[in-house]
């Protein structure tokens, strides 16, 4: 058994509703990626990818800095490298993660992996529990990593947590907006969670992770991403969620496919085959002539913070 598993770790999980692990992530591991993100992103004419801070597909844009202005949204799933998606997956794939969750949660379960998310730099993510966008039916058993590929600095735009906000449960329930279904209301339960955050704003607590560190926390956990005060500065970050394979998800009238990609031990939903990312290439392809034939480029559940000032 690794030797981070204690009992302290156990209660600081119950009472916080998140913990870090240092040197969880090998370096290797972080220098491939960045090598594949730099060859298959940065030199790319077509570099469209869906995005989760407005839930559409963007072309990809980098600032002077030469860092992603937006976030990949399931880079384990990028159509247009093989080896980006693997070097993704090598880092979120790991048995180590579900050891971890079982040791935390008390519960020896198969777990499958949700979504993915690449930054280069910080988006500004709103405020939010991940609740309302990824949890089973029975709600607060999704737990999301967040791994660091470099050291965090303060004036990046730290990603921050309020500790022991998951014993609220989900605030939307609380201020009584009408969530029936994944995605309902989605700006109202944004808004209102920004004024949330607004209230509780000294709650508020950087997380200033060290390369090859993580932090994992649960679904009913406030948290999200400060504007980055230096511009310049990156935030280079994974983060992937993970749900019990036995369980319902929201949104999910069955239960999805999921796939091990080679050699690793942990499946992910939407990890394709040769064969259905190529189906996926040609759909995205169609899509963005659609998007910027008919400009139906709508925003859709905007996670920006600077939109719900
Ligand atoms: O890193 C961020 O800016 C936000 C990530 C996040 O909220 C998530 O992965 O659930
Ligand atoms: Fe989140």
């Amino acid at each position: 058994m690794n030797t981070y598993l204690s009992e302290d770790l156990k209660k600081s999980w119950n009472d916080l509703g998140y913990v870090r692990i240092p040197n969880f992530i090998d370096l290797n591991d972080i220098d491939l990626l960045q090598k594949e993100i730099k060859k298959n992103i940065k030199n790319r004419f077509l570099n469209h990818s869906f995005t989760q801070h407005t839930h559409r597909y963007e072309k990809l844009r980098f600032n002077k800095e030469n860092l992603l202005e937006e976030s990949l949204q399931n880079p384990h799933a990028y159509v247009w490298s093989k080896e980006l998606r693997y070097a993704v997956a090598k880092i979120i794939c790991d048995t180590k993660i579900i050891e971890l969750i079982n040791f935390l949660s008390g519960e020896n379960k198969k777990r499958a992996i949700w979504q993915s998310m690449y930054f280069d730099k910080s988006t500004g993510t709103l405020g939010h529990q991940d609740t309302y966008y990824l949890d089973t039916v029975d709600g607060g058993e999704v737990n999301a990593v967040l791994f660091a590929l470099e050291d965090f600095k303060k004036e990046s735009g730290p990603f921050y947590v309020i500790p022991k906000s998951h014993v609220l449960g989900p605030i939307y329930k609380e201020r009584k907006i009408d969530v029936d279904e994944r995605f309902d209301n989605h700006d109202l339960q944004a808004s209102t969670l920004k004024d949330f955050e607004d209230k509780n704003f000294k709650s508020v607590v950087p997380q200033l992770l060290k390369k090859g560190e993580i932090l994992i926390w649960n679904s009913f956990l406030f948290h999200g991403a400060l504007n980055p005060k230096d511009p310049k500065l990156s935030r280079k970050s994974l983060t992937a969620h993970y749900y019990p394979a036995d369980k319902d998800l929201k949104g999910f009238k069955t239960r999805p496919n999921i796939s091990f990609p080679k050699n690793l031990n942990v499946p992910i939903m939407g990890y394709p085959s040769e064969y259905q990312n190529f189906k996926e290439k040609i759909k995205l392809i169609i899509k963005i002539i659609n998007q910027s034939l008919f400009k139906k480029n709508k925003i859709d559940m905007d996670m920006r913070r600077d939109s719900y000032r």
